[in-house]
């Protein structure tokens, strides 16, 4: 008797609140990342940014349609490899989550970007970078960054015209990011007069570079380009360091733009010569990114590496379009979706009618004792 009363009581405060109990709606978000494996870091940081959208956008309160949300995350792990992640994808168009933030790499978006087209999910990718991914024109694609033609280019940009390089050799671990992003760097530092002395490949499972290093060495470069993430490119500039290639400078895209490089370098002088590129404005110029980076490192002290500031905005940007849509079905808010005119933390978010990002920003960066700087 007492426990029916307590109901009765719970309903009526919740109807006078205009809340129905009963008509609370869940949205699914999935997530995919690597959180195992070489590249965990920044799956980690990923899944990291995506807790936090969730716990935020919960703790403020979303409604959809006069309906209270419940934010529900199905993070997965795709491990970096391909064929998970298009196993990956299937189980989340199976669960029928609302959207998708993700994958972290390109090797595993690209696959995926059909299976959620071709099940109606939008997904949103914080950090694969491999211009192809957009080239299919599936209207469920988007992404929330510069693509590697961007970066490839502003790097060979900068060793011709800032740096005067004119011979510099090239690593790829030929994977669609490592071999995309080295692909533009050398077409358009060829174009810019700089020869490219030597081109070398190894994967992204290698930490052993002694035997490509010395056959660059051979050829002179003034600077060395590596397509590839940084469980690679540490090891390799410890490498370049007892190989005494000490004087040549390392590029990379923003696949080696991570704090876990000043780790996986472990002390070695070669750091400094590094130039990789992030396509977005620096935390510190992003229109809310000082202050967000305050809370997440209260959060998850000492995980912060790079894309969790895009998948916390990538988060915000689908749950934003269904608020707009009034409906978390993504046959309806998908147009609203490539509508969004979303203020992030990282930018003022708006899509190309191919789901690339709008007028994407880009930074240059190097490390000075053992700090990741900002060179623009
Ligand atoms: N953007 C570099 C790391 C992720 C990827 O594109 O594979």
């Amino acid at each position: 008797m007492q426990l029916k009363l307590k109901i009765t009581v719970a309903a009526a405060i919740a109807a006078a609140a205009g809340v129905s109990l009963a008509q609370d709606m869940i949205v699914k978000i999935g997530h995919v990342a690597p959180v195992s494996g070489a590249q965990a870091t920044y799956g980690r940081d990923n899944e990291n940014g995506a807790r936090m959208a969730i716990e935020d956008l919960n703790a403020a309160g979303v409604m959809i349609a006069g309906k209270k949300v419940k934010l529900e995350l199905m993070a997965e792990d795709d491990a970096a490899d391909p064929r998970q992640g298009a196993a990956v994808a299937q189980k989340l168009c199976d669960a029928k989550v609302n959207g998708v933030v993700g994958h972290l790499n390109s090797g595993t978006t690209i696959p995926a970007s059909k299976i959620y087209h071709d099940c109606g999910i939008p997904m949103v990718t914080p950090s694969a970078t491999n211009p192809n991914l957009t080239k299919p024109g599936y209207k469920t694609t988007f992404r929330l960054l510069a693509n590697d033609n961007a970066l490839g280019a502003g790097l060979a940009f900068y060793a011709a015209d800032a740096l005067k390089l004119k011979r510099i050799a090239v690593i790829d671990d030929r994977s669609a990011y490592g071999q995309g992003v080295a692909d533009v760097f050398k077409k358009i530092a060829a174009s810019k007069g700089i020869t490219i002395v030597d081109e070398q490949f190894t994967t992204d499972k290698s930490v052993d570079f002694m035997s490509i290093l010395t056959a660059i060495k051979a050829k002179n470069p003034d600077g060395v380009f590596f397509g590839g993430m940084d469980a690679q490119a540490g090891p390799m500039l410890r490498q370049m360091e007892q190989l005494g290639l000490t004087n040549v400078k390392y590029f990379g895209g923003d696949g080696i733009c991570t704090n876990d490089l000043i780790k996986q370098s472990a002390g070695a002088k070669t750091l400094d010569n590094v130039i990789c590129a992030e396509g977005s404005a620096s935390l510190v110029k992003m229109p809310g990114g000082t202050a967000w980076k305050k809370r997440y490192d209260a959060k998850y002290p000492g995980q912060f590496q790079i894309y969790s500031p895009y998948v916390y905005d990538a988060v915000n940007v689908l749950v934003d379009a269904m608020k707009r849509a009034g409906s978390a079905d993504p046959k309806v808010y998908l147009s609203k979706l490539a509508d969004t005119n979303y203020k992030g933390i990282t930018t003022n978010v708006q899509f190309e009618p191919n789901g690339e990002l709008k007028n994407p920003a880009m930074t240059l960066y190097t490390y000075k004792a053992d700090k990741k700087v900002a060179l623009n």
